[in-house]
């Protein structure tokens, strides 16, 4: 089997360290890696597949000798690297909401559209985390209902913030518990723990954030569809992993929780746990660490005499929403021989 150089920037981050550890655990065809991150870190070590790496500063010149390079440093360094990575020749999948919405630029959940991957669009963006895991769910629906319209509240984990994030609950946490004065909230806008905060991101166009709107928007992209519209609230909530999300949809054709459980139940990466009687459905929890994306509490919406199913999805926002979904791309283009 072939084999390829692999780079991955921001290697030393929440979601770069999960991507090292999702090359290693899906067994990912490597001939050689190289870590990648900023001055604070550059010459510290990272372990792969048993063997020490010294973590490399990122330059301009990282994508010469590289063939994918897995980028999660934040859209700054995306904007100013990726350009040079893909002249070079080198497929560059994007973390970062830097790239999403440019024209040019596949915006790829593997199991909805990977058909827009290709050979000369070497600058690929992952999506944004919220909007990965609703995709997921949609798609089978979508092509059996079609979904014209969709009502979501997300639950999202501290960890979407990266590392700072996960440090601020967990420092804040310890405080509460050893009854200490709780340290002030500075990744976040208010205390996150023991609260929840109506806010991701900077407020935009119509008073929603720029992340409700990335689930608006990019829903549209992925799915290739310009018609389904979204309304999204996104939340911050005091868990450290594992995003969660109470969707509302209306779809243009009847579509029963049975078949909605059918479809989902056959639908690639994705698992149902639907069992009321047994109190059985998703939980952030429960979805850490795991390679899926669970659906659950799915009911007919007994406010809506037409087409309304509502239900619940989890998944690990550093996985799905993330890495995983990165490592899924870089394996699309190889079984579709584009790299
Ligand atoms: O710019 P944005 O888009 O707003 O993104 C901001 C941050 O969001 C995270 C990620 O944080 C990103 O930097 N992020 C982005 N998308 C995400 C997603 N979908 C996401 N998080 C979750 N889900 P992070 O801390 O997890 O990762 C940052 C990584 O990027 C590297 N990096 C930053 N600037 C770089 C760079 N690499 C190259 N060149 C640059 N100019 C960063 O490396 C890390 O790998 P590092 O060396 O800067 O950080 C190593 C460790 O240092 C800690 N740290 C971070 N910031 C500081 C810090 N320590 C002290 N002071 C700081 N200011 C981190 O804990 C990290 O482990
Ligand atoms: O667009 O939870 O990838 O703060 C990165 C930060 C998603 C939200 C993105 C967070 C965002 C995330």
């Amino acid at each position: 089997m072939k084999k390829y150089r692999i780079a991955v920037a921001g290697a030393t981050g929440a979601v770069g360290r999960e991507m090292i550890k999702m090359l290693e655990n899906r067994n990912f065809p490597v001939e050689s890696v190289k870590f990648l991150a900023s001055e604070r870190s550059a010459g510290s070590k990272l372990t792969f597949n048993g063997k020490e790496y010294t973590v490399e500063l990122l330059t301009k010149d990282g994508g010469k000798d590289t063939d994918i390079a897995l980028f999660s440093a934040g859209g700054s360094v995306s904007k100013e690297f990726a350009p040079h990575f893909a002249a070079d020749g080198c497929f560059v999948i994007d973390n970062s909401s830097a790239w999403r919405m440019e024209k040019e630029v596949p915006l790829v959940v593997p199991e909805v559209n990977p058909g827009d991957l290709k050979k000369d669009k070497k600058i690929i963006a992952n999506p944004n985390c919220s909007t990965i895991q609703m995709a997921a769910a949609l798609k089978p629906l979508h092509d059996f209902a079609k979904v014209k319209r969709v009502i979501v509240s997300t639950y999202q984990a501290v960890s979407g913030a990266g590392q700072k994030g996960i440090t601020e609950l967990a420092e804040q946490s310890k405080a509460w518990a050893k009854g200490e004065e709780i340290p002030a909230a500075s990744k976040f806008q208010y205390r996150i723990a023991f609260n929840l905060i109506p806010q991701i991101d900077v407020f935009d166009e119509y008073d929603y954030t720029k992340e409700e709107l990335k689930m608006t928007n990019e829903t549209k992209k992925i799915m290739g569809d310009d018609s389904i519209m979204v309304s999204a609230t996104c939340v911050r909530v005091p868990v450290f992993r594992s995003h969660s999300e109470s969707v509302w949809i209306e779809t243009e054709k009847p579509l029963s929780p049975e078949k909605a459980k059918e479809l989902l139940s056959k639908a690639e990466g994705i698992e149902v746990i639907d069992d009321a009687a047994n109190k059985k459905y998703p939980m952030p929890l429960d979805a850490e660490g795991k390679q899926v994306t669970y659906v659950g509490r799915i009911r007919k919406d007994i406010s809506n005499a037409g087409n309304g199913l509502t239900f619940w999805v989890v998944s690990d926002n550093l996985l799905k929403g993330a890495a995983l979904n990165a490592v899924q791309i870089a394996e699309t283009l190889i079984k579709n021989e584009i790299v």
